[in-house]
């Protein structure tokens, strides 16, 4: 299986399958300091405290990177295409505590299905509409050191969430290194914490690609970054949309009827599909090396 459509396609069919795709080493050891740091800078009034931010783009130039970074964005177009933007990002920061479970929390596990109201406007299975990555910047190797938990094939069962303080036989967490970017689904029922008491604060940046037409879930303050952003950057900050003409149809937006300038990722020149199918292959056969 070397070929890289092959590859590819067992990569879809294990995100299918499983609900999510980790990629381990998807950030250099710089990256995951200077990320860190960020978060650190960002948190600084507070540093015991719980702190889950929205809308990091505008907040520092270090998270910028992550938009499109070349470990994950083509796996995501391969999941998603083109037409594509972060319409949600947020920093997550948990000091240890010494509780050993999450009942110091009022709402637990606060487990959830992203993507709020589309679970009540649509009848199951709603389609996928949006993957979240999760960019891991401690290591989450020991049990109770804050990891997120799923609940396995929810993305597929449409079960109900489990009760705040409640840990089903079917909940597992997400042992991964510093570095791992893990790409998940949409459906699958996810925890919003759980305990640290691994005497370390867990850091994790979490960035939603969704489809154009799909509006932001924050407030996305980005415009004064427009100058420092390549196009792609700008398409992915949701800053490239045109208003067209369709077939003399005045006024149509380019969320629905992209143009090559509302999507610079779909230009050829920027994807090169045989190398970029090449390059996702060989970080994927690493990935299911392991
Ligand atoms: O912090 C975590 O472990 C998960 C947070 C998350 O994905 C969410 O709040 O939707």
């Amino acid at each position: 299986m070397n070929d890289p459509v092959d590859i590819i396609q067992s990569a879809r069919d294990v995100f299918e399958e499983t609900g999510y795709i980790t990629i381990p080493d998807a950030l250099t050891g710089q990256q995951v300091a200077s990320l860190s740091s960020a978060i650190d800078e960002l948190t600084a009034r507070d540093p015991g405290k719980i702190h889950n931010v929205a809308d990091i783009f505008g907040k520092h130039d270090a998270f910028l990177e992550l938009l499109d970074l070349p470990t994950v964005l083509p796996v995501i177009t391969e999941l998603l295409g083109t037409n594509i933007w972060v319409n949600h990002s947020h920093l997550n920061a948990n000091p240890a505590t010494d509780s050993k479970d999450v009942s110091e929390f009022d709402n637990g596990y606060g487990w959830h299905r992203d993507g709020g109201a589309i679970h009540k406007d649509l009848p199951w299975p709603p389609p996928l509409l949006s993957i979240k990555i999760g960019f891991y910047l401690t290591d989450l190797m020991q049990e109770g050191s804050g990891q997120t938990y799923f609940i396995r094939d929810s993305h597929k069962t449409g079960e109900r969430t489990p009760s705040a303080q409640e840990l089903p036989d079917s909940a597992f967490p997400m042992m991964c290194k510093a570095g791992t970017a893990v790409l998940f689904d949409r459906r699958l029922i996810h925890s919003i914490r759980s305990a640290n008491y691994s005497g370390s604060k867990r850091r994790v940046i979490f960035v939603q690609y969704a489809f154009r037409w799909m509006a932001a879930v924050d407030p996305m303050k980005v415009e004064h970054l427009r100058r420092k952003c390549s196009p792609v950057r700008q398409q992915l900050l949701g800053m490239t949309t045109r208003v067209r003409t369709i077939d003399g149809a005045q006024g149509r937006s380019g969320l629905y009827y992209p143009g090559p300038e509302d999507v610079p990722l779909a230009h050829p020149g920027n994807t090169r599909r045989e190398s970029r199918l090449r390059s996702i292959a060989r970080r994927l056969l690493q990935v299911f090396r392991r």
